[in-house]
């Protein structure tokens, strides 16, 4: 079994480490353009290039490392029947909760104006945060946001979920489908999106959703960059609903120096950083995946190409 290994990933040498250890019958390749045809089985992939699959079109599936597959279903090549399997989980919904929950207790326990006040030697007590004007609202409930709304629910936030279809997670109010989107909005004054980016979420965060968004409210994006209308959140931040925003993700990445949001007072940024794919955990699960496949076993995480995630 042939297995190509393809991602910008500097150092693959650790990968391939790893994954010969843990399926050393296999053959494993690190993947470049300038490679000729590999005859390959199946390719784990991040972010590849369109012309892997012209090259190796007879791929029996291939393994996204990530949990996020929209750089993958934007490829014209990308055969329209090759089976795709994301990252499930993975190590990623714990430090995602880790991420959120930081983020959330620097906003609710002003923690910014405690560094202000340690630089000016100011001992003095802020008012304590009162969790029922924090009500937070996740964008999309998946496996990864899952521990990431209960972590915060167990610190007794109110949360709320929407999504597609209603979610029966015990502490996390449901809210599903158009008809609930507004009345989940006006409820959510942290709103945390971890929606899936497909032609239907592309721009969901605009000028529309944050007029309905109770006052001084703040906005976490971990999807995708392109969740977001950034004009509209820089006017949001200026004059309209929003008093922060908290991005992790961006249109383009690594995000620009010449870009506004790096200096903005009322924009907490990171790069891409709240949930890293783990290598140990990922070899694990992709060669257990791997492993059922070889034996005809049902493997879960399968991408369905119609949703979009
Ligand atoms: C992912 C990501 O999709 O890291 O896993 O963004």
């Amino acid at each position: 079994m042939k297995i190509l290994f393809v991602s910008p990933d500097p150092r693959p040498e650790r990968w391939i480490q790893l994954l010969e250890s843990a399926l050393p019958d296999a053959d494993w390749v690190v993947w470049h353009p300038e490679l000729p045809h590999q005859d390959a089985d199946y390719a784990l992939v991040w972010q590849p290039p369109e012309i892997l699959f012209k090259k190796e079109p007879q791929l029996k599936a291939i393994f996204n490392l990530g949990a996020g597959v929209d750089a993958l279903l934007k490829l014209s090549k990308l055969p329209k029947t090759l089976p795709i399997y994301r990252l499930e989980d993975a190590g990623m919904s714990a430090q995602m909760a880790e991420y959120l929950v930081h983020q959330v207790a620097e906003i609710t326990r002003v923690m910014t104006i405690y560094r202000q006040q340690q630089q000016q030697k100011v001992w003095r007590m802020q008012a304590p945060c009162r969790r029922h004007e924090w009500p937070i609202g996740f964008l999309g409930m998946g496996q990864i946001a899952q521990k990431s709304a209960q972590a915060l629910a167990l610190l007794e936030y109110p949360v709320a979920s929407w999504s597609r279809s209603k979610k029966a997670l015990t502490g996390i109010e449901s809210y599903a489908g158009e008809d609930q989107l507004t009345a989940f909005v006006q409820r959510s004054r942290i709103l945390i999106n971890t929606l899936p980016l497909t032609s239907e979420t592309h721009s969901f965060l605009n000028q529309r959703l944050f007029d309905q968004m109770p006052e001084k409210s703040v906005l976490i994006n971990v999807g995708r960059g392109q969740h977001l209308n950034e004009m509209d959140l820089l006017n949001a931040l200026e004059y309209g609903k929003l008093s922060h925003a908290v991005l992790d993700v961006f249109s383009e990445e690594p995000l620009p120096s010449s870009h506004p949001f790096w200096s903005h007072a009322k924009i907490t940024l990171t790069p891409h950083i709240s949930a890293p794919t783990l290598r140990e955990e990922t070899v694990r699960q992709i060669t257990d995946k791997l492993q059922r496949i070889a034996k005809r076993e049902e493997v879960s995480g399968r991408v369905d190409r119609e949703r979009g995630y």
